[in-house]
């Protein structure tokens, strides 16, 4: 027996299991990760990056998870994170259960205590932590490497769970990561997720009762959301509006789908601007696309008459679930709209006061500019006139990421150049995720400028990701939307007539500390100073950092549609 060969196929034969896991998360086709490694995930992470899948390190596990969001929201593809066992999961648990409601397809790898139970054969693990339980309780599909030989289905699974659309994470106890794996000769063998689903058409009985409505409809709305914009529907909604004499306007998430259409009324609901509000309360007939129709959609409630609803989605499950609908269509978007337009052949719809001379007057002479009453003071400025001010400087071909609060309330004066541009992180109703997001779109859209809103609560939770926009040469246009307070619960405190003082900051120049990581920044404190920088915003050279002092007396349109909606309640 030759004891040299025996030992050489021997070695073929095994090898580290983290290291066969990365091998097969290359050959899903993931070229990076964002993480923040623990002593558990050092290895793989290092390993990670010496295949050349990129490692980009965050400051915070929910900061690293919000990346992989972004990343994927930007793409469509896997965001892969990798995090670390017990406190880190921990840490990341916001931004888990956010990414498992944002629909996007996100991975999370996880670090997890050795099922030995002992890592260190002395005494238990300080950092045991029922993740698996924790998980699934929060909605996330969990799945653990229990041993070497199940470590790759389990990676194939969870791939393909994530790959369905919300997060999944998979848990990597110490020992099996560490633990050879026996080969078997298929080395090369990768997991083989779920292809998508394709395009369902609807059943011809819901079109032909939609159709039968649409007849008789002089006044109809066409409402968009993401899920038309996904659906490729834009060039069909458009010319289904045209067809039967509809305006056309979108959720927040479908923004500026139908922008330059000379029909279209922009965002219907608390992000709408008085036009709109003015046109929808018309209607006689709303068909809906791919459109959750959620709190903020219907402004609470309010933002649609109470006329008959057709609501289309390809997920039956969405059908009705914030609000009723009359007829349910279930199917693609962009199908259901062709055979609408083949059930109402030209002519179907005579009388069409939507589509008057006098209603594309008034719609082409309304101005958003002037939407509301400017309300600037010697040392802040109004947050919509800083709106209309950053509209003309930024890059139009940019994306915008917010984060979340009363600065919601500029959503309406800053177009994006689609749906797919426009990203809100407000998908657990939290604040402190947008940061992470628009470093994960900005490392998807390079050639683009990823624009980052953010309120000073929400910068103040995640401002150590500064020093990862320049580490890792990630650029980004921050708008600190700084009004020296939790504006939102500012506002509820004041509807309410209770004391606001816990909820305002000290006026914190944060310009100097942004440079301090490598930003070029400036201080806002009038529609002078952001004029000046024109240039520079026109084409930002680098990590841009705006400090934009705001009067904190101006509440958000949808603030006190809250409070009112709150009240009701109770
Ligand atoms: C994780 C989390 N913590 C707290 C909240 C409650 N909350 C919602 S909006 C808000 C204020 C955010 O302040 P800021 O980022 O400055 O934005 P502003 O409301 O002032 O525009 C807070 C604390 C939340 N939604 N999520």
């Amino acid at each position: 027996m030759n004891v040299v060969t025996d030992r050489a196929s021997d070695a073929q034969r095994r090898a580290p299991t983290y290291q066969v896991l990365v091998d097969d998360i290359k050959a899903l086709g993931v070229e990076q990760v964002f993480g923040l490694m623990s002593d558990d995930t050092a290895v793989f992470a290092t390993a990670l990056d010496s295949s050349g899948i990129r490692f980009y390190g965050a400051r915070h596990e929910n900061n690293a998870i919000a990346m992989a969001e972004g990343f994927s929201y930007a793409t469509g593809g896997l965001g892969v994170a990798v995090i670390g066992r017990g406190p880190a999961t921990a840490n990341g648990l916001h931004a888990s259960t956010y990414a498992s409601r944002a629909g996007s397809r996100v991975l999370i790898i996880s670090g997890d205590a050795a099922t030995s139970g002992q890592a260190n054969g002395i005494g238990p693990d300080y950092k045991s932590f029922s993740a698996q339980s924790v998980l699934t309780a929060a909605g996330i599909h969990s799945f653990t490497a229990t041993s070497p030989a199940t470590a790759r289905g389990a990676l194939a699974d969870a791939a393909a769970a994530a790959l369905q659309g919300g997060a999944a994470a998979l848990l990597l106890p110490v020992n099996v990561q560490l633990a050879d794996m026996v080969l078997n000769g298929d080395a090369g063998a990768s997991p083989s997720p779920k292809r998508d689903r394709p395009p369902q058409a609807p059943q011809p009985q819901a079109i032909e009762a939609a159709a039968a409505l649409l007849r008789q409809s002089r006044k109809p709305v066409i409402l968009a959301g993401l899920g038309a914009h996904r659906a490729g529907a834009k060039a069909e909604l458009e010319q289904l509006a045209d067809r039967i004499g509809a305006l056309l306007v979108t959720s927040a998430r479908g923004k500026d789908m139908f922008r330059g259409h000379p029909a279209n009324l922009g965002i219907v609901g608390s992000f709408s601007h008085s036009a709109a509000r003015r046109m929808i309360d018309q209607a006689d007939c709303v068909l809906v696309f791919g459109a959750g129709l959620n709190l903020l959609t219907m402004s609470f409630g309010h933002s649609l008459p109470k006329v008959p609803l057709i609501q289309v989605d390809s997920d039956r499950g969405h059908i009705g679930r914030w609000h009723p609908a009359d007829v349910a269509v279930v199917g693609d978007a962009r199908l259901a709209a062709q055979a609408l337009l083949e059930a109402l052949p030209p002519g179907s719809n005579v009388d069409r006061p939507f589509r008057s001379d006098e209603t594309f007057r008034f719609l082409s002479e309304f101005d958003i500019a002037r939407d509301f009453e400017p309300a600037s003071t010697a040392r802040t400025v109004d947050p919509r006139g800083l709106g209309v001010a950053l509209e003309k400087l930024l890059p139009a071909n940019r994306n915008l990421v917010y984060d979340a609060g009363n600065f919601l309330g500029i959503v309406p004066y800053l177009s994006v150049p689609g749906p797919g541009h426009f990203k809100l992180t407000s998908d657990f109703a939290s604040i402190g995720l947008g940061f992470g997001t628009a470093l994960g779109v900005a490392k998807a859209r390079p050639d683009e400028t990823t624009v980052l809103v953010i309120g000073d609560g929400g910068f103040l939770m995640t401002m150590g990701e500064l020093e990862t926009v320049v580490r890792e040469d990630l650029p980004l246009v921050v708008v600190l939307m700084n009004d020296c307070a939790y504006g939102a619960e500012l506002h509820f405190l004041k509807m309410r007539d209770l004391p606001v003082a816990k909820s305002v900051f000290p006026d914190v120049d944060y310009a100097p500390i942004a440079e301090a990581f490598g930003f070029q920044a400036a201080t806002i404190r009038s529609l002078d100073d952001l004029q000046k920088l024109g240039p520079l915003l026109a084409k930002p050279d680098g990590p841009l950092f705006l400090d934009c002092k705001l009067n904190a007396a101006i509440a958000a349109p949808f603030m006190s549609e809250i409070h009112e909606f709150e009240t009701r309640k109770h």
